[in-house]
């Protein structure tokens, strides 16, 4: 079911350094034809901090480990978005599945990658709707013994209800160098992170005493270089017209980021491609550091 590329099957029988990245973001997270590029920038960072990419997606009936560029660029709109729970019928189905922070979590779970990056990991949706709307990543974050690089929870969702809901999972969420969970494209003004740390190695110290404590996922947010720190009122106008439009449950993010995107004239789109090679970047020297402690 799960096909793990020679590569990176080697570097991890060796103990090497292996970074786990989502394709969703490839395939909803831009409009048509930029995801790819953000996906191979976010492979060649990893590759530059010295650790392999490991791209997962579904494919041709099977969950694939890594990816050719070629395989990358079937990650489309067409695709269809993959959370955990999509990941068996999309495989069985023969169908594309761009897959989630939560679905990557889930595979780095069954083969043993303890490393990824994505840009802001999913959350709480705003206003409690009706139906709720809690990303599967929480879920996946709970039980994965892995340690996701992110800019923070998606700005779109509760942050604060994120973060009080990670700490009922007994999810650790770290600060890369601040004390306040960043908030995808904004830097400051976040709820408070559980531990702050310093460096890439005290990241990868702290990832393998809590995985030595019997814990699962942690968090790492670290801010954007470059932040965008006046994007709430565009959020709240794209939250409304989500409503207004009738947009629900997996369609939100992907509606709200395009909109954003549109509405801030390619600023927030630069901004989350930035933050996004940035962060695979972090993940690669922490994969690297954990190689060494
Ligand atoms: N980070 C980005 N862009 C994205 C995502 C993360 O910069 O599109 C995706 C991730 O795949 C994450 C998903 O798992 O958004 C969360 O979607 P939802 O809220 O529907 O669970
Ligand atoms: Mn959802």
């Amino acid at each position: 079911m799960i096909r793990v590329g020679d590569e990176i099957r080697e570097t991890l029988a060796s103990g090497g350094a292996v970074v786990a990245l989502e394709t969703t973001l490839v395939a909803h997270g831009f409009p048509p034809g930029e995801g790819v590029a953000v996906g191979l920038a976010s492979e060649l960072q990893v590759r530059a901090a010295g650790a392999v990419p490991a791209t997962v997606g579904v494919l041709d009936g099977e969950v694939r480990v890594g990816l050719t560029e070629a395989e990358l660029a079937r990650f489309d709109v067409s695709a269809r978005k993959a959370g955990p729970r999509d990941l068996a019928a999309a495989a069985v189905q023969g169908a594309v599945g761009a897959t989630t922070v939560g679905a990557t979590l889930a595979v780095a779970r069954a083969t043993g990658i303890r490393f990824m990056a994505t840009g802001g990991s999913g959350g709480v949706h705003r206003g409690f709707p009706h139906p709720p709307d809690v990303s599967a990543d929480l879920g996946e974050l709970a039980r994965t013994p892995a340690l996701v690089v992110s800019a923070g929870v998606k700005s779109l969702l509760d942050v604060p209800a994120t973060a009080e809901l990670l700490e009922t999972l007994g999810v650790p969420v770290l600060g890369f160098r601040v004390d306040t969970l960043p908030l995808f494209y904004g830097a400051a003004g976040g709820p408070p992170v559980s531990a702050r740390v310093e460096s890439a190695e005290e990241a990868a110290r702290v990832a393998a005493a809590h995985w030595e404590l019997g814990g699962a996922g942690l968090l790492l947010g670290r801010p954007p270089d470059e932040p965008l720190e006046d994007v709430e009122p565009l959020i709240e106008a794209a939250l409304r017209a989500a409503e207004a439009e009738g947009v629900s449950g997996q369609a939100v993010t992907p509606f709200v980021l395009s909109y954003l995107h549109r509405e801030s004239g390619g600023r927030t789109q630069e901004a989350n491609r930035a933050l996004i090679a940035q962060n695979a970047r972090l993940a690669g020297e922490i994969a690297v550091a954990s190689t060494l402690l």
